[in-house]
This record gives C-alpha cells, sequence and structure tokens, in this order.
C-alpha cells in the first residue's frame, strides 16, 4: 500500500484511535485477503474458476460498452430494445429520471475508469479522446445536480485520477496533459451558483448553459430538494478542490454538510428525506437508509476517510448510532418518523438501501451487514432481482428493477471481509441472473416487472460505472488488476479518487471546519479500527453463522410488526393491535379498538366500515395508538387493492436473433383465454387486414394459426378479438395507434369486454403500447418471420431456444404457430399467487386521510375481516404463531403488572397530538405519492 493516507494510516495492529485513510477505498486494510484458504462452509472457488468469471464479466462489459458505443453514443444512453440513443427531448419525458441527462454523453463519462478497472487501457485512450473532443458541458438543458455531480463529475475525475495513474506509469497516456480536470473544473464552476441559497443547501436542478433563476433557465423555483442530493457532493467537490487548488468547491460542499447537521433532528438524530432549501424545515418527515437519504451517510464516513477530518467521523457514528437504534430491525431496515423514531414509518423497503451492508463492512460492523446482505439474496433469489421496492413479508412492492448495483457492491465488501467464498456464488448467480433475464440482443435491459420479465427500453449509465466494476472486481486477483485498488476511495457511483488527496492542499479546508465536538467524550464514538483479527478471531465460519439462522427468513417470513412488537415489548411496553392482525370477530380486539376509539360500522353490503372518533378513546395514548392502526389499515387497504390490479402479462419474441431476450409488457383483456391461468400461447406473428380487425377479415388465410397484430381504435376490443378468432388466429395483440406510447410512461389497463357474453371469445389477447408494439413491427420488417411467446411470466431462456431451427417454409412456420404450448404456472411467488378473489379488502378507504382527525374510516370486506388472512396463513409457518402468541400472552403479563406502561413516550395534551397527528398524515400522504 502506498502512503496515501497521509498521516494517518492504520498499521497493522488495531489501534486505538482511529487513523482511517488506508481503510476506505475497499475497506481493504480490515479485510481477510480474497485469496486466501478456506476451509469449511461453501466450497471454495478455484482460481480458473474466477477468472472464468472474471472473463464473462468483461465479455458482458462488451456488450453493453460496445452496443452504447456503436448505437447510441454520442447520446447519453442506450436504449437496448429500440436499440438506438436516448436524447432528451426526443422521447417522451419519464419525470425525474431524465434530470441525469443533460447531452454529454453520460455513458461514455460514467465508463471512463471501469474501463482502467477492467483492464481495458487502450478502450481508456480512445474513450477519453472521444470526451475531450464531442463533450459539451455547455448546453441548455436542465439537469440534477445531484446527478450531475455523482455521475458526470465524478466520472471526470475518476477518469483524471486513472489518467494520471497510467501517465506515471510510462506506457499509456503519455499524451494526457489533465485535460479531465479541467473539464471537470468547468462543469465545477456551472454546478456552483446552485449553492446560491441562504442555507448553503444547493438547488435541486440547474440549467447547464443558463444556470438557475435567469428567465432562459427554467429552474431556480424550487423550494425542495432530497437530504442525499444535498450531501453527496463533498468526495467530488473537495476532490476537485484538492487536484485544482481552487478551494471554492470543497468549501460550499461543506457548508451543505455543515447545514444538514445542524438540522438533524435533535433527539432522534436521524435526517429526514427532503428539505427545504430556504427555511431548512425538514419536508418529509420519515428517515431510512435508502432513497433518499442513503448517499449522506456514505459522504460523511468517505469524507473522513478522504478529507481525515474528525468532524465527519463524529457526524457518521452519530447517525449511525441512531440508524442501529431505530432504523435496523435486523435484518431488515425500516424507515421510521424522524421525531417518532419507534414509529415505523413504512411496511415497505426501497432497492437502494441494498448499498448499506458495503458500507457497514466500511465502518468494520460485519454482522448486521451479513445479516441484510443475506436478507436481500434471498429476496433477489425469489424475483431473480431486487424489486425496486419490497414489503416487509417479502412481496413485491415496486416491481421493475433498473440494473441497480447496490447489491453487487455490498456483496464485493462483504467478500473482501470475510474472504467467505459463499459471496462469490452469489456473485455468480448475479451474473447468470443478468445473462439470463437481462440481456438483449443489443444490451442489457432494465427489467419493467421482475414477476414477469418484462423488460423496459432503457440502460442506465450507472450500470457501466458500478455494476462491471464491482462484479469484476469480486473475482479478480490482484494481480489482475493494473494498480492498487486500495489507494482509491470509491465514490456512490464508484468513482475511483486516489487517497492521496487526503494530503494534498489540505490546509484549504480546515478553516472551515466546525468543531462543536472538542468538548465530547470520545466513549461515543468509535474510534477503532475493524480489523479481521478482531472480526472473526480465528473463526472461518463466522459469516456462515450469522447467516445460518437467516436462512429462510424470506420464505418463511413472519407477519412484519412481530420484531417491533418484540422490542417494545422487551422495553416495557404493551404491544399494539396491528391493522394485519386485527379480526373482526375476536372479542378482544373489539374491546382494544373500543379503547382506541375506533367504531366498527357494518354497512348494508356486507363491507365493515372502521372510523375513529378520537374523542372517545381512552386516553391520548390509545388515540395515537387508534391513528397508527387506522394509518396502517389505510396503507394495507391500498397495497392489497395494487395487488388486486392484473399484474401484467409479457410479450416475449422468441425467434431469431431474439430467442426469448425482449420482453415486452402487455395489458391482459377482461376476456377470452386468461392466460395467468393454464396456458401460454406461442405463434408466428401477421397483421391483419383491415389492420384494426373492425369488420372481417380479408386475409384469413395470413393469420390462420398465428397471432394476429391489430390496431387500437374504431371499434370495440372484444369484436376485434371475434373477428381475428373467426379468421383462425391463435391469439390476438392489440397494438395501440397512440405514436409514442409506451408502458414506461403511461399505466397498463385491461381491455374492457363490450358489456355483452364474451364466452365465445376463447383465443388470448394481450394489449401493447405503441412503442413496444413497434418492436415487433421492426422486427417483422427486419426478419420476417417472428414468434412470440404470450404468457402471465416470460419463459425462462433456454439454449433450446436458440438451438430451435429458423422455420425453413411458410407451411413448416404455419404447423409449427398452430402450437399451443400448455404448461402450469412454475414460480410460487406469494404477490402472484393471492388471485383477487382471494384478497379481502375490497374498497377505497371511505374518507380521505385528510378528515382523520375528525373520523378515520376504513372499510374491510366482512366476510374475511383479517385483511391478510389469506397470505398470512400461507406464509406463517408453526414458530411464527408460537411467537406471536407468546408475546401476547407475555405483553397481557406485562399490561397487569405495569397498567401505565405507554411507549415510552409523555402524556401530550390534546393539540401537541393532534398536531403531531397533522404531520403523521401529511407524512403518509408523502410516502403514497413517493417514487423512487
Ligand atoms: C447510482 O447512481 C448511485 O449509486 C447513487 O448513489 C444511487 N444509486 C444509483 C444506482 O442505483
Amino acid at each position: 500500500m502506498s502512503e496515501a493516507g497521509g498521516g494517518r494510516g492504520c498499521g497493522s495492529s488495531v489501534p486505538q484511535r482511529a487513523p482511517w485513510s488506508l481503510v476506505a477505498a475497499t475497506a481493504a486494510f480490515c479485510l481477510v485477503s480474497a485469496t486466501s484458504v478456506w476451509t469449511a462452509g461453501a466450497a471454495p472457488m478455484s482460481r480458473e474458476e474466477r477468472q472464468k468469471l472474471g472473463n464473462q464479466v468483461l465479455e458482458m462489459f462488451d456488450h453493453a460498452y460496445g452496443n452504447y458505443m456503436e448505437h447510441a453514443y454520442p447520446a447519453d444512453e442506450l436504449m437496448p430494445l429500440t436499440c438506438r440513443g436516448r436524447v432528451r427531448g426526443q422521447e417522451p419525458s419519464r419525470g425525474d429520471v431524465d434530470d441525469a441527462l443533460g447531452k454529454f454523453s453520460l455513458t461514455l463519462i460514467d465508463s471512463l475508469d471501469t474501463l482502467v478497472v477492467l483492464n481495458k487501457t487502450k478502450e481508456f485512450e480512445d474513450a477519453v479522446r472521444k470526451v475531450l473532443r464531442d463533450v459539451n458541458l455547455d448546453n441548455d438543458v436542465v439537469v440534477s445536480v445531484f446527478e450531475t455531480n455523482i455521475r458526470v463529475l465524478g466520472g471526470l475525475l475518476g477518469g483524471h485520477s486513472l489518467a494520471i495513474m497510467l501517465k506515471e506509469k510510462g506506457e499509456y497516456m503519455q499524451w494526457y496533459n489533465d485535460e479531465l480536470l479541467q473539464m471537470a473544473k468547468q462543469l465545477g464552476y456551472k454546478l456552483l451558483p446552485a449553492f446560491n441559497t441562504t442555507s448553503g443547501l444547493p438547488y435541486p436542478r440547474i440549467n447547464l448553459k443558463f444556470g438557475i433563476r435567469k428567465p432562459e433557465a427554467r429552474t431556480g423555483t424550487e423550494t425542495d430538494t432530497c437530504t442525499a442530493c444535498a450531501g453527496t457532493l463533498i468526495l467530488e467537490f473537495a476532490a476537485l478542490s484538492r487536484f485544482t487548488g481552487a478551494t471554492i468547491f470543497e468549501e460550499y460542499a461543506r457548508k451543505a454538510l455543515d447545514f444538514l447537521w445542524e438540522k438533524r433532528q435533535r433527539s432522534s438524530n436521524l435526517v429526514g428525506v427532503t428539505i427545504n432549501i430556504h427555511t431548512g424545515d425538514w419536508v418529509r418527515k420519515d428517515s431510512g437508509v435508502g432513497a433518499g437519504i442513503d448517499s449522506y451517510y456514505e459522504y460523511l464516513l468517505k469524507a473522513y476517510v478522504l478529507l481525515g477530518d474528525d468532524s465527519f467521523l463524529e457526524r457518521f457514528n452519530t447517525h449511525y448510532d441512531a440508524i442501529m437504534r431505530y432504523i435496523s430491525q435486523p435484518p431488515l431496515l425500516l424507515d421510521v418518523h424522524i421525531h417518532k423514531p419507534m414509529l415505523n414509518a413504512r411496511t415497505w423497503m426501497d432497492a437502494l438501501l441494498a448499498f448499506f451492508p458495503g458500507l457497514q463492512v466500511l465502518k468494520g460492523d460485519i454482522r448486521p451487514a451479513i445479516e441484510t446482505h443475506e436478507m436481500l439474496y434471498q429476496v433477489i433469489k425469489k424475483h431473480n432481482f431486487l424489486p425496486e421496492a419490497f414489503t416487509t413479508d417479502f412481496r413485491v412492492h415496486w416491481a421493475q428493477h433498473p440494473l441497480r448495483p447496490e447489491f453487487a457492491e455490498s456483496t464485493y465488501f462483504l467478500y473482501k471481509a470475510t474472504g467467505d467464498p459463499y459471496y462469490l456464488e452469489v456473485g455468480k448467480t448475479l451474473i447468470e441472473n443478468l445473462n439470463k433475464y437481462a440481456r438483449v440482443p443489443c444490451g442489457f435491459a432494465a427489467m419493467k416487472d421482475v414477476r414477469t420479465g418484462s423488460h423496459e427500453d432503457r440502460m442506465d449509465s450507472f450500470f457501466l460505472a458500478e455494476m462491471f466494476k464491482y462484479l469484476y472486481l469480486l473475482f479478480a486477483d490482484k494481480e489482475d488488476i493494473i494498480f492498487d485498488i486500495e489507494d482509491y476511495i470509491f465514490t456512490t457511483e464508484a468513482h475511483l479518487l486516489p487517497l492521496w488527496l487526503s494530503t494534498t492542499n489540505q490546509s484549504i479546508s480546515k478553516k472551515n471546519t466546525t468543531s462543536e465536538y472538542t468538548e465530547l467524550d470520545d466513549s461515543n464514538f468509535d474510534w477503532t479500527c475493524p480489523n479481521t483479527q478482531i472480526l472473526f478471531p480465528n473463526d472461518p465460519l463466522y459469516a456462515q453463522s450469522i447467516r445460518e439462522p437467516l436462512k429462510n427468513v424470506v420464505d418463511k417470513s413472519c407477519p412484519r410488526g412481530i420484531i417491533r412488537v418484540e422490542e417494545s415489548f422487551r422495553s416495557g411496553a404493551k404491544p399494539p393491535l396491528r391493522a394485519r392482525d386485527f379480526m373482526a370477530t375476536n372479542p378482544e380486539h373489539l374491546e382494544i379498538l373500543k379503547k382506541m376509539g375506533v367504531s366498527l360500522i357494518h354497512l348494508k353490503d356486507g363491507r365493515v366500515q372502521l372510523v375513529q372518533h378520537a374523542i372517545q378513546a381512552a386516553s391520548s395514548i390509545d388515540a395515537e395508538d387508534g391513528l397508527r392502526f387506522m394509518q396502517e389499515m389505510i396503507e394495507l387497504s391500498s397495497q392489497q387493492q395494487k395487488e388486486q390490479q392484473l399484474p401484467p402479462r409479457a410479450v416475449q419474441i422468441v425467434s431469431h436473433p431474439f430467442f426469448g431476450r425482449v420482453v415486452l409488457t402487455a395489458g391482459p383483456a377482461q376476456f377470452g383465454l386468461d392466460l395467468s391461468k393454464h396456458k401460454e400461447t406461442r405463434g408466428f406473428v401477421a397483421s391483419s387486414k383491415p389492420y384494426n380487425g373492425c369488420s372481417e377479415l380479408t386475409n384469413p388465410e395470413a393469420v390462420m394459426g398465428k397471432i394476429a397484430l391489430i390496431q387500437r381504435g374504431q371499434c370495440m376490443f372484444a369484436e376485434k378479438a371475434r373477428n381475428i378468432q373467426n379468421a383462425g388466429a391463435i391469439g390476438g395483440i392489440v397494438i395501440d395507434d397512440n405514436e409514442g406510447s409506451s408502458s414506461d410512461t403511461a399505466p397498463l389497463f385491461q381491455m374492457a369486454g363490450d358489456g355483452k357474453d364474451t364466452d365465445d371469445i376463447k383465443i388470448p389477447m394481450l394489449f401493447l403500447f405503441s412503442k413496444e408494439g413497434s418492436i415487433i413491427l421492426d422486427a417483422i420488417r427486419e426478419y420476417e418471420e417472428v414468434e412470440v411467446l404470450l404468457s402471465d411470466k416470460a419463459k425462462d431462456r433456454d439454449p433450446e431456444m436458440e438451438n430451435e431451427e429458423q422455420p425453413s417454409s411458410e407451411n413448416d412456420s404455419q404447423n409449427q404457430s398452430a402450437e399451443q404450448i400448455t404448461s402450469s404456472s412454475q414460480e410460487v411467488d406469494l404477490v402472484d399467487q393471492e388471485s383477487p378473489e382471494e384478497s379481502s379488502l375490497n374498497s377505497e378507504p371511505e374518507s380521505s386521510p385528510a378528515d382523520m382527525d375528525n373520523a378515520a374510516s376504513v372499510s374491510a370486506s366482512e366476510q374475511n375481516s383479517n385483511p391478510t388472512e389469506n397470505h398470512e396463513n400461507t406464509s406463517l409457518d408453526g414458530e411464527c404463531t408460537d411467537l406471536d402468541n407468546q408475546l401476547q400472552e407475555q405483553s397481557e403479563t406485562e399490561e397487569d403488572s405495569n397498567p401505565n406502561v405507554s411507549w415510552g413516550k409523555k402524556v401530550q395534551p390534546i393539540d401537541s397530538i393532534l398536531a403531531d397527528w397533522n404531520e403523521d398524515i401529511e407524512a403518509f400522504e408523502m410516502m403514497e405519492k413517493d417514487e423512487l
């Protein structure tokens, strides 16, 4: 290791106070070498196999990068389904996610240092030349300050860091004269106007050409930003200052961090998700380690590592303590309210939190890292990828997956920390799933729905910046990389910054460092260096022993609430009634409802309605419990209503050269063959004449035995279905006539019948928006014979698909296409299993959450008043039930002996409770609207 860490390097022994700098980059200081001999647990992986997997990663990178360069460059990103560049303004807007695109060849810049890590030095040299020649940073386009910082500024700085490293080695980049750094500096100055607020927190968006607030800028009126957006600048900005000597960048980033620290909720030491950049008020007061906050915490710890400034470690440790106290509910990480941190703010987790185990490795807290990582891995094994959000009982909440790298990142760090070959096997699974489900002929496509395997036409730049880096490093030995990775720290976008920056231009930042901590007791902070000698004392099975008790945590998930209930019991409080446990037939539950001021009204239509009148509660504490219960009921209700909506269907192109790699999201029909029940239908496609299918077809010979393509419009869906069925079609795909529509931007719907009996329609019918439909139409133009599979879930691609011979004649193809493949549903998926009829809640809440301070109400079906009964019956095992009963009994005893226990909260006056309720309601409403 070089002297990168300046004066703060850890020695090989465990010091009392932590010089951290060298620990940071890959946490390598504290880690067992990945090549260490393994004697038990997961079987060791041979060097040959690791090399094979490393080569596979290289090939995958080539496929992604090569297709981007060939079909998309100089556009920002590749659209892998339509095989072209995504140019902002030329595609329908996707909202905030487009703010990463600044017409600056984003994917190329984000890929720069990946090329060097993957030993593609020649390609790196070419890529740098292209950036210098082609990239314009002065476009009239509004971009996200956060995304531009982590991806573009970080990409340029990572590229510069490795360019100077290569130049010093004497072979490559000999011509390089800090040009990337000059571009980074130019971009840094372009971002600075965003910091022109009284708080010092940056505006979330800036116009690259016109800055902020000028009429041409079209930005600058925003009032809120996310915590991560304002708190994830210090690494790039400090590196820019230290590389160039221009102190202003580091000063601005420090000021924003200082402000966020000041605004932390003082009793919980947590931060909210969004903050007003002018007043500093928290706008969203929920707090977790995922979306909206994640990299704020990451940058505090890493800023300490890179800059050697104690105050950052002190802040990190203070927050970390709060996270472990409130948010960490092993193996889960659950959002809570900053001002009521014992109150969960959600019943689901988002995929971004998967980076957290990696950060815990860097901190040296390996046990919870292993636990959370294991839980996430089991979710992945169930759905092939981590869904964008999943519930505490591991059902899909948001089904998309944009090929996020966070889980691979944590896998890499855990392998470095433990040397456990189990993590190599995890990496192998990630590689297999990417190739099996996300790989398409023109790159890798994001998953639109992990349940159906359908794709979205996007390949985000972070996939190249991060995923391939972490996967490659996971399998690489030291000698496989041309430089010492331990001399660098990874930014949140996995860009590499050299640790020697910690001693360069150091004085420029010190003058602004706030030091309110000198009086603090050191014992509050963890100053010790993590060291594997201590973490795994002669126990190579350490990691396995932590994973073992969790091995069935996902498949045999207990209803959520138990962990929290258990916790509150341990702290001497009475566990509240949870919405999901409620049964209208249980007299004890009815009694609790009464105490909480909740009454049960039997509606004429057979449903029951719950109404809360806080004033009728036995005490303010009971009223508060009642409110929480109603909120949970509402959340549960809306979650279940979502689940009642029919999940999308899949149209998979299975013929050459797609071989099942392209999966399109399709809408189902309320008539015809139900693909979710028994069958999938496979056949070649043919356009019907007339194309709208509104009258008897004039080309029955062309559609006979095939899947007919029909355009939407001019008559009822059912009429189209009858016409193609009469012509002998075995299925139909209706393509939207609204040009440019896409399931990326429009909600899917079911095609309705015509109000008459539709039992005569026997063939399956699916709906595709125009963009998805044109992928099939383009394929027909190019390959003539296009075969598709209509199903509720994409079929696994197997080598057979690729080996299938292409049809040699029209007749052959017709024979083949006429075949219907029958298969029974294979995957056991809790969400998929639940048919609408099985779900019990069946209507919207009868009054809006905003009315709830007077009377909150929610309706439930009387036939099954426990809203999740069916689900829980399928997921509960005996052990869970026992624990539940045990807790119930224990809590009753507890209540007898201590009737005043009340969640450890002081009795509040009623108006303060009402104010708090309103805050809670607002927070819940926000969360409902929340999108990653
Ligand atoms: C990346 O751009 C960065 O890792 C960021 O911090 C959040 N996540 C995305 C990828 O998921």
